[in-house]
């Protein structure tokens, strides 16, 4: 049985995880539009991904004997200064979903709840992945500079970058 803490402590990643596949579809979007369509597309599968999180999480919640909840849409930003400042944006938001992991595993162990600790700790390998990727990107784009023909290559390249699922 979860506890009422570990219950909200999970709905609240929920929306933590629904709000990040919001954030980066408003940005593949932007990026389809900008012309960037390999950054979109990886940006696209992205999001796909972090509502795959999202599930996850709604069904171990279910599995539980509780209730998982659908949270409200909030509009993310949809404006971005360059594609440097949007992977800037992702980098600084996988931190702020790490941190919140974070909490929730602590939660956990105070609550003892050993079973959504072992479920969490899928999440946790996961972010590994997901600041490696924002980092390695970050670093590509840091070489690249203000050479447009790297901008070029980059976008190409992100095409098929393997997202961290
Ligand atoms: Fe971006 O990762 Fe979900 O948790």
């Amino acid at each position: 049985e979860l506890s009422p803490k570990i219950l909200a402590a999970l709905n609240q990643q929920v929306e933590m995880e629904a709000a990040s596949s919001q954030y980066y579809l408003a940005m593949a979007s932007w990026a389809e539009v900008q012309g960037y369509n390999g950054t979109a597309q990886f940006l696209y599968r992205h999001s796909d991904e972090e509502r795959t999180h999202m599930l996850k999480l709604l069904k171990y919640i279910n599995e539980r004997g509780a209730h998982g909840l659908v949270p409200a849409l909030k509009q993310p930003e949809h404006q971005f200064k360059n594609i440097q400042a949007v992977f800037d944006l992702v980098f600084k938001h996988e931190l702020a979903v790490s941190k919140e992991i974070n909490n929730l595993v602590d939660l956990c162990l105070f609550e003892k709840d050993y079973a959504t600790h072992n479920f969490m700790q899928w999440y946790v390998t996961e972010q590994i992945e997901e600041e490696r990727m924002a980092r390695h990107i970050l670093d590509k784009l840091k070489l690249i500079g203000e050479d447009k023909g790297g901008l070029y290559i980059f976008d190409r390249d992100l095409a098929t970058l393997d997202t961290a699922d």
